[in-house]
């Protein structure tokens, strides 16, 4: 009995210890390393410099905004800092740099990229990254095209061309009652892409085109496109191209004694445009993706801080730049990590309540809420004529 009480003993003993060894704190050896802050490496690129700088500038503030709110908030994630990083690039909106861009931003291991500005670069910018495997969120680029292509690295939180040259057509022939119609495109993705969009809309609501001419995005005199044009005395001119060359093409309008309504989409509808247009600016019509700023859900703080920011007015897309840096935040959260692979299996799944609007994705990465705002120039501002499309945002 005694033997066997001792075997007992020695056994609770034993047990005791082992258990206290597990229970004891690790030695520093055992530790594991401090961890420093989740980094997450953001690329965004953008024309910095050229007639486009200006909005290209726009965007990389709103996602700039984005980065620094973050950066502030000491947001955790798995217990570590979550810290963003933004590599800005200037690709010109030129194609040929977009791409050499794109490499840049694969070779610096970026885990994400907001952007390219224009369809221009972010088209053949998305074939690298879908070939990385490097989520992409497009801010600004309206291209039908770059959902298309079935890439699951292709998102975008701002309504389509498909849509916006829809309801420009639409609009031209029900409320403008424009019958006949003259187009001019500047040859880039975007210009010769909305304006095919609104054609077949114009058409479709009986409208007749009575010509379609081409410039670039570096000319400013049009006298002998809009010389030509004037013969054909179109009722409305659209232009599909953005406003370095809306703006004088405005003034030379007017010169030329043209008596047609000038129609634009995103591209022509900043407040450069009106601030380089000047009087030849008034009852010129443009339409934006999604709803005014001001009507935005966070629209009128967005306002505030940007222009405290910036001391500059917004141009076009510096909300949806900095939805499209909080998107990938939402990611980055519901991942627990910054890799990329991760974040990309999390971006579909996005259901968020940005500055601009709701945003969800549908099956091919474009934003499901689809509204497009058109609006009026009247004494030097833009007036919201309509907004169609849009699904109110919920409260
Ligand atoms: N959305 C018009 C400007 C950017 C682009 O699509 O080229």
């Amino acid at each position: 009995m005694k033997l066997k009480t001792l075997c007992l003993t020695l056994g609770a003993a034993l047990t005791l210890m082992a258990c206290s060894k597990s229970e004891a704190p690790p030695t520093t050896a055992e530790a594991p390393a401090a961890q420093g802050p989740l980094v997450v490496k953001i690329g965004h690129s953008a024309p910095l410099t050229g007639p486009q700088a200006h909005i290209g500038k726009d965007t990389e503030y709103g996602a700039q905004m984005a980065v620094d709110d973050v950066n502030a908030a000491n947001i955790q994630v798995n217990g570590r800092t979550l810290k963003l990083e933004l590599l800005g690039e200037d690709d010109q909106a030129d194609p040929k740099q977009g791409t050499i861009v794109a490499q840049k931003f694969v070779d610096a291991k970026v885990n994400v990229v907001v952007g390219h500005m224009n369809s221009g670069t972010t088209l053949p910018a998305s074939v690298t990254y879908a070939n990385a495997n490097i989520p992409q969120v497009s801010a600004s680029a309206t291209n039908p095209e770059y959902t298309k292509r079935g890439y699951k690295t292709a998102f975008r939180v701002m309504t389509n061309d498909e849509a916006q040259g829809k309801v420009l057509g639409e609009f031209a022939a029900d409320k403008l009652a424009a019958k006949t119609i003259a187009i001019i495109d500047d040859k880039t993705q975007y210009g010769e892409g909305i304006a095919l969009e609104f054609k077949k809309a114009a058409e479709a609501k009986g409208a007749k085109i009575v010509a379609v001419e081409h410039t670039d995005d570096k000319a400013v005199d049009f006298a002998a496109i809009l010389t030509k044009i004037k013969a054909t005395k179109p009722d409305l001119i659209f232009f599909g191209g953005m406003d370095p060359q809306a703006a004088p093409m405005s003034l030379q309008m007017k010169k030329l004694g043209i008596t047609a309504g000038l129609l634009m989409g995103d591209g022509g509808c900043t407040a450069d445009f009106l601030k380089n247009a000047g009087a030849s600016a008034e009852g010129r019509y443009c339409s934006k993706p999604g709803v005014p700023v001001e009507k935005m859900p966070g629209g009128p703080a967005f306002i505030d801080k940007y222009k405290a920011k910036y001391n500059a007015p917004i141009q076009l897309y510096a909300p949806y730049a900095y939805d499209a840096v909080m998107v990938i935040v939402e990611a980055v959260k519901r991942a627990g990590s910054a890799d990329s692979a991760a974040i990309l299996a999390e971006l579909p799944k996005t259901a968020y309540r940005g500055v601009t609007t709701d945003i969800a994705f549908d099956e091919k990465g474009d934003i499901k809420d689809a509204a497009v705002t058109l609006y009026v120039a009247k004494n030097g501002q833009w007036e919201q004529v309509e907004t169609v499309g849009s699904k109110p945002a919920a409260q």
